[in-house]
């Protein structure tokens, strides 16, 4: 099914593209292309290895061909997110028990039929032996950076997670590690180390990844939460050489007023999110992403078309991205499914002339 875009070309806010030579720097101009064309990719967490009532089994002999979105809309996400989770110890399986083979094999598939793949990491707390969310310890980022006692055994983790990304050959993909630091909830938020120790880890993996490893395939992606001014989307910012994309995660969550109430505030907070990063995009030459939202369970059956849609549509993201639909979780989904109220709405909004999926 393709769409006829009858918007006005719309200004690039990323970087002119240079000519395109590696990978990544094809990624770029396709992203900078569709953005001047007005295009938003949807996007959505893990969407061929599992979906609301069903999980890959076999995936050697599976094709990997199942999908809730394509099942409801007949198309897939144009973006697929995958976490690297527990590559860090060498685990077959993520933290969310996909196993690696299964993303290697189902990334392959979606850059070629045409689409795209991020991957985010939510790596164990090192020092405490704890999980991402281990928040007890000031001390982890501190000790993994050069110098620190447990650098030598970071490296190896870093070494783990781009052995995998290595494993996938010469193709481009988003990597968005680090994420949500201005929130409070993972060992390297805000509330957990300084600023100049967020910095550096992520200078020192952009270094281990581009320079040791010189892996030329990779979009780096700045994803802090919102809300945000524009002084704290930047305070931990590591800087223009080591982003490709500036992204931003934020979620609706249903308060006491209500749902109506609740959508109207979450779309104001992204229409905001978005005009501040539309001119740090302009400002620094990057692209933007809304890279994670949703509203958990989807309660509000116009929630596509009558509260995402009006909040992002204008701006120019790359994509947006829905996180996970559980397979053992009934309640934990945040994109359609077949039979899921919704499912109008959410074929309405991927029809909308601007918002891009994948045959
Ligand atoms: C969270 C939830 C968890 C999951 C984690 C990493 O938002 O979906 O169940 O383990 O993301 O994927």
């Amino acid at each position: 099914m393709k769409k006829i875009l009858m918007l006005a070309a719309m200004a690039c806010v990323a970087c002119s593209p240079k000519p395109a030579g590696t990978p990544r720097d094809q990624l770029v101009k396709r992203l900078c292309e569709m953005t001047a064309a007005g295009q938003i990719a949807y996007g959505h967490q893990d969407d061929p290895a599992y979906g609301h009532a069903w999980c890959v089994e076999d995936w050697e002999n599976d094709p990997l061909e199942r999908s809730d979105i394509k099942d409801v809309c007949g198309q897939y996400p144009m973006v697929m997110g995958f976490d690297l989770g527990d590559i860090e110890h060498g685990a077959d399986r993520n933290l969310d028990g996909v196993p690696f083979g299964l993303i290697r094999k189902a990334a392959l598939a979606q850059i070629g039929r045409g689409g795209i793949v991020t991957f985010s990491w939510h790596p164990d707390n090192i020092l405490t032996g704890g999980d991402a969310w281990d928040v007890s310890s000031d001390q982890v980022v501190k000790a993994i950076l050069p110098g620190g006692e447990k650098n030598a055994e970071f490296r190896v983790w870093l070494q783990r997670a781009a052995d995998f990304i290595e494993s996938l050959g010469d193709v481009p993909v988003i990597f968005r590690p680090w994420h949500e630091n201005s929130g409070n909830w993972f060992w390297w938020c805000q509330n957990v180390c300084t600023v100049d120790e967020y910095r550096e880890l992520f200078r020192m993996t952009w270094l281990y990844f581009v320079k040791e490893r010189g892996l030329t395939n990779l979009l780096w992606c700045y994803s802090p939460n919102g809300p945000f001014t524009p002084e704290s989307y930047m305070e931990r910012y590591p800087g223009d050489e080591f982003v490709d994309i500036l992204g931003a995660d934020f979620y609706e969550f249903i308060g006491p007023d209500g749902m109506e109430e609740s959508g109207a505030r979450f779309a104001a907070v992204i229409k905001d999110m978005l005009a501040k990063m539309t001119a740090l995009g302009t400002e620094h030459g990057k692209l933007i992403a809304l890279s994670e939202t949703g509203l958990e369970g989807i309660p509000d059956s116009n929630w596509w078309c009558g509260v995402l849609y009006p909040a992002i549509k204008g701006y120019p993201i790359s994509y947006v991205l829905t996180w996970r639909n559980a397979w053992d979780k009934p309640g934990h989904f945040y994109g359609p499914w077949a039979g899921y109220a919704g499912e109008e709405d959410f074929k309405a909004f991927a029809q909308k002339e601007d918002i891009v999926l994948l045959d």
